[in-house]
């Protein structure tokens, strides 16, 4: 547990605290910390009662639930399931029966700069057609369908859609490979594909139907009878007959009215795959009620939604971010959001602020790894500073998907937020749905690379290997002890896998394991993420498995063998490092380069760019056991280019360390 001392003198040397401005507190929605722990009060007082008032309050209920929490078949738990509801339901019909008709639910602004509006009756509408439209290709509840698109309204009207109709969606991020696509596809059983012809990201055009053309010539999508296409660029693709529907076309004679599918609560809203620390990405099955609870709940509780905001977070639909608060959250709240098409830094890098700026942003949500290459951008070039920019909008920042280190904090405060904004530094992962630990905006004093304290209802501990609890001060295994509304409720089709990683016998069956280690401060309680604590690496807010870049590997014919760590990066917080074994010797100079080169180039054929290993090390072999096991914290050390002080007497061949040292 090096990495949590190391951890823990980290957040004891931390001891700055800012309080949330006295304007935010004025009108915050938990205004201060005996707010908040009235709310920790009541949960832990009557769990059920506390989750059940919170459920009949948010959420439009067609049929009410009877039974709030079924642990009968834990930790397959059950919420509010005899109760019937329809998410884009709660999310669009509501909003038009509430006033907000004409409010503005989404501002796209393309990757060109180019602005449109929707508001939630056009987005009601848009939502029905195509629910009719899908169901006119015969899509049904209980069906599922792969949504692979860009950024953009249809995006979130295809998820919607699929809502309205009780199919589930499974939303694969549009920059993974045809082969990555195809695997989810098949692992999902979808009978159809939403897709667009092209993309557009930094000014570049880049293709997406025609890797779902290469994916489902992969085989074993016997399945997929449809495939849907938003016409985005008007690129050059193949349409195959009979098959392949365009999106405009197959609304045209559609009705704008569609009465939605009243699904139980537990029916899956949708599944999104993560990674896990074997090779086989897992599919993250969510509720509709349970989740959709979460969704609103957090937007009120950490967002502090208002009806007067303009909330924006940069995360795309393809991750669990994007689907909580881009598609659902945000909607079901009746907010006007920003949905941005490009990437931070095209044209330049103030992007981000000009847009802030022409929008009237209130509320900005984005990743540490964006700040971060943000500062570095606005140190080199003075015309794209923040300074340069009228931020005053802006009353609330956000970050999400990794530690976010004291020093970018810092900068986030001061330089977006002017030190007027408090930052939500929300930890949470897809399995969990929404936000589980964060400061409250209005009550809780924040302290610099902390998440604080978990949200009402959420019982957070940290743990030993055993199961045992930890007293404050000590670096541990982050568990959630009782089940919540929105959490995963199983792997796709492997329920045993579901209970193995998320809830082992080791911990005694009914914990929830997040894979995370964290620490708890001794005086405040507050707590610090200190990194995962499984074979799952974090560049740049992705999550990947060291696993599934290791199979893209060895599956190469040149390779052997290949060991996969991270290894600390300014920007991207971790970055892939691997280590590989060829068939043939180990290349040096020029020709490494260039089978490097090709090796990246392959990773990001077989699962997506954003696996490319950043370093590639050749060797002979690899550090190895007596038994054959790849001892892999001698590569983390080796990676980092430190000196090894480690015990390596059960080290078969010391001998690599030395060739392996050096990077190529
Ligand atoms: C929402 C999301 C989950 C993993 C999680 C943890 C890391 C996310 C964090 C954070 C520290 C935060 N993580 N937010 N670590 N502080 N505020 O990112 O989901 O892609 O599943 O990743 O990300 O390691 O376990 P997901």
């Amino acid at each position: 547990m090096s990495d949590l001392n190391t951890a823990q003198a980290e957040a004891k040397a931390e001891s700055r605290v800012f309080y949330p401005p006295a304007a935010f507190v004025a009108n915050a929605a938990i205004p201060s910390m005996d707010a908040y722990n009235a709310l920790c009060k009541e949960a832990e007082q009557d769990y059920e009662g506390f989750w059940a008032r919170l459920a009949r309050e948010n959420l439009h209920w067609h049929k009410d639930f009877s039974t709030t929490l079924d642990e009968s078949t834990a930790p397959m738990y059950k919420w509010f399931e005899d109760g019937l509801l329809n998410v884009s339901y709660n999310c669009l019909d509501v909003n038009l029966q509430n006033g907000n008709a004409d409010k503005v639910a989404v501002i796209f602004e393309a990757d060109s700069g180019e602005v449109s509006k929707v508001t939630y009756k056009d987005l009601h509408a848009k939502v029905c057609q195509f629910a009719n439209g899908l169901k006119s290709l015969g899509i049904s509840k209980g069906d599922r369908v792969v949504i692979y698109m860009p950024m953009s309204v249809e995006g979130i009207v295809a998820m919607q859609a699929c809502a309205r109709i009780g199919a589930t969606h499974s939303v694969v991020f549009g920059g993974f490979s045809a082969k990555s696509l195809q695997e989810r596809i098949v692992d999902v059983g979808a009978v159809a594909v939403i897709t667009a012809d092209e993309q557009v990201r930094g000014g570049k055009h880049l293709p997406l139907k025609s890797i779902v053309d290469e994916a489902l010539n992969l085989g074993d999508c016997e399945k997929v009878k449809s495939v849907v296409i938003y016409k985005r660029t008007g690129g050059n693709i193949n349409l195959a007959d009979g098959r392949d529907v365009w999106m405009h076309d197959l609304v045209a004679t559609q009705s704008a009215v569609c009465e939605p599918e009243w699904v139980s609560a537990e029916h899956p809203l949708f599944i999104l795959y993560t990674s896990g620390s074997t090779g086989k990405p897992k599919g993250v099955q969510h509720s509709s009620g349970g989740y959709l609870l979460w969704a609103i709940l957090t937007m009120k509780w950490t967002f502090d939604i208002k009806p007067s905001d303009v909330f924006w977070c940069t995360a795309d639909i393809g991750w669990v971010t994007g689907h909580t608060y881009i598609t659902y959250g945000p909607l079901a709240a009746g907010a006007t959001e920003i949905v941005f098409e490009g990437v931070p830094t095209f044209p330049n890098a103030g992007r981000f602020w000009s847009m802030i700026e022409k929008h009237k942003a209130t509320i900005f949500y984005t990743a540490p790894t964006a700040i971060r290459s943000l500062i570095k951008a606005a140190d080199g070039d003075a015309s794209i500073h923040p300074d340069k920019f009228d931020l005053s909008s802006l009353r609330l920042l956000g970050s999400v998907g990794e530690p976010i280190n004291p020093e970018a904090w810092m900068w986030y405060y001061n330089n977006i937020g002017r030190g007027n904004c408090p930052v939500v530094d929300t930890f949470w992962q897809t399995e969990t749905g929404g936000h589980m630990m964060t400061p409250l905006p209005g009550a809780t004093p924040m302290v610099p690379g902390s998440c604080t304290l978990p949200l009402p209802g959420i019982m957070s501990a940290i743990v030993d290997e055993t199961g045992y609890d930890l007293p404050n001060g000590q670096g541990g295994i982050l568990v959630v002890k009782r089940p919540w509304p929105s959490m995963i409720r199983t792997i796709w089709g492997d329920p045993d896998r579901f209970k193995k990683s998320y809830f082992p016998e080791e911990f005694g069956g009914n914990v929830y394991l997040a894979g995370d280690g964290a620490i708890r401060n001794k005086d405040t309680g507050y707590f610090t993420i200190t990194g995962r604590i499984d074979d799952v690496l974090n560049v740049s807010g992705h999550r990947m498995g060291t696993m599934e870049i290791e199979s893209a590997l060895v599956a190469n014919p040149l390779v052997a063998e290949a060991a996969v760590v991270g290894k600390p990066d300014d920007t991207t917080g971790e970055a892939i490092c691997a280590f590989v074994v060829l068939k043939r010797t180990r290349p040096t100079g020029d020709e490494a380069k260039q089978i490097a080169t090709e090796l990246r180039n392959w990773v990001a054929k077989e699962i997506g760019p954003i696996a490319k290993p950043k370093e590639i090390r050749f060797g002979d072999n690899l550090p190895k056991t007596r038994s054959g096991k790849i001892m892999r914290r001698l590569l983390r050390v080796l990676a980092k280019g430190e000196e090894i002080t480690q015990d390596i007497s059960t080290l078969e061949n010391p001998a690599i360390l030395e060739q392996l040292k050096q990077a190529q």
